[in-house]
């Protein structure tokens, strides 16, 4: 089988799919059932239509490219990513793997193979928590790691619920039926950006990913008392910035002594209110993205992290309530999917090193159903979710070939 990637049209197509965004290039936002992210789709699925790929989607906007097999009624294998992107991000995360998921289809296409499982490419909706405040909800739901009335329950910052924002984005039916059914898929590749320094460090072209780290996310609500910036004296004050910042700094505390490099600690959302220059702070949300690679640790962190909530509420005395978004466990990636990903890497003489998932993917909810793995490439110093987040047109083509092998192994 002769594989060949065509370079220069999947950089040009990430290139245009980049320019399909709410910010100035080189930063890319593309939020998910934004105008936005409809024409990016619009425009995704004409270039899998062109590719003579046949396209649905589900209530959710999982979208779904279709590649019919020689056994069109056996399980698919799987492979995709998502388009959506944060605010101020970059042009290749998830990208990379829809758009390479792609190009790998076309390029076996292209050598004359011809599969016995059909091949699906999908594209899942909202990984990002941007929207809704929790990621990966289209895997979720495929998964059923989320409850449809859980889902339903979803409202973006302005109110809108995701009932109300699918429907308008033309995304109706019921989310019961996202859920895919038993033996949908057998088997499921995603290609991403490391989104890490590692594989740059060590010079190596192919990380395959042995485990996904564990995400939780939480939002925390410090209720102090307002006042006047000039009249109300310090020992008086029940200031919900001070205390709120105490917490923080104690959770930065906590994640850098869990006795691991492997904890993670975000607070990336902090709203102040009533955010007046001498007004005293009465009230402050902010969010905490919390991860490891071991479940224990990260919980045994959390728990030092409540217990710093309660002293600071009661030594300040505030009102601090925290809210549980998700505690998800981590993945392992199945066996036979990082093996047929290190036998395509030998086949094309590319060195690999096995390696943790410390960002967390919509492979991480495919796990719970199908046997799933996922291949890096490197990215320039690691950077992502950042405009300057690079890789290489030759690092992506060595990824979409290695995919493009290993779904063909899969799919035989
Ligand atoms: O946050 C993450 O790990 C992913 O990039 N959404
Ligand atoms: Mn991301
Ligand atoms: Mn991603």
């Amino acid at each position: 089988m002769n594989l060949e990637v065509d370079r220069g049209r999947l950089f040009n197509e990430i290139e245009k799919l980049a320019l399909i965004s709410d910010a100035e290039p080189p930063a890319v936002t593309r939020v998910v059932f934004s105008p936005t992210d409809g024409k990016a789709r619009v425009w995704f699925i004409g270039l899998c239509e062109q590719a003579g790929l046949a396209v649905r989607h589900d209530p959710v906007g999982n979208t779904f490219a279709r590649w019919s097999g020689t056994e069109p009624d056996v399980p698919a294998v799987g492979t995709g990513s998502h388009i959506d992107a944060i605010p101020n991000a970059g042009k290749y995360d998830g990208v990379v793997g829809v758009l390479g998921g792609l190009e790998a289809i076309r390029a076996l296409q292209r050598s004359g193979f011809r599969p016995k499982h059909s091949l699906e490419l999908l594209l899942f909706t909202s990984e990002e928590p941007t929207r809704f405040g929790i990621g990966c909800l289209g895997s979720r739901l495929l998964s059923g790691s989320m409850p449809a009335d859980a889902a339903r329950k979803l409202v973006d910052k302005e109110g809108a619920s995701l009932e109300e924002v699918r429907r308008n984005a033309g995304f109706a039916g019921a989310l019961e039926e996202v859920k895919l059914s038993h033996g949908y898929l057998k088997a499921f590749v995603e290609l991403h950006i490391e989104q890490g320094p590692l594989l740059e460090r060590h010079r190596v072209p192919i990380g395959i990913v042995t485990s996904i780290a564990a995400p939780a996310s939480f939002r925390f609500a410090v209720e102090g008392a307002g006042g006047h910036a000039g009249a109300m004296l310090m020992p008086e004050r029940r200031d919900a910035l001070c205390a709120a910042s105490e917490l923080i700094l104690a959770i930065e505390t906590a994640a850098k002594a869990s006795g691991a490099v492997d904890t993670v600690a975000t607070v990336g959302i902090c709203d102040v209110f009533p955010g007046a220059v001498n007004s005293i702070p009465s009230r402050v949300r902010f969010t905490l993205d919390l991860r490891d690679t071991s479940l224990e640790r990260r919980d045994a962190v959390l728990r030092v992290i409540q217990a710093a909530r309660e002293d600071i509420s009661a030594k300040r005395q505030v009102v601090i309530q925290e809210e549980l978004v998700n505690a998800d466990a981590p993945a392992q990636c199945a066996t036979e999917i990082t093996e047929a990903l290190s036998r395509a890497c030998t086949k094309h003489q590319l060195a690999s090193i096995p390696m943790v998932s410390r960002a967390y993917h919509d492979s991480l909810f495919m796990s719970r159903i199908v046997p799933a793995g996922m291949l890096f490439i490197p990215c320039r110093h690691g950077y992502s979710h950042r405009p300057d987040e690079y890789s290489s047109p030759e690092d992506i083509e060595r990824g979409v070939l290695v995919l493009a092998e290993t779904l063909a192994a899969l799919a035989s």
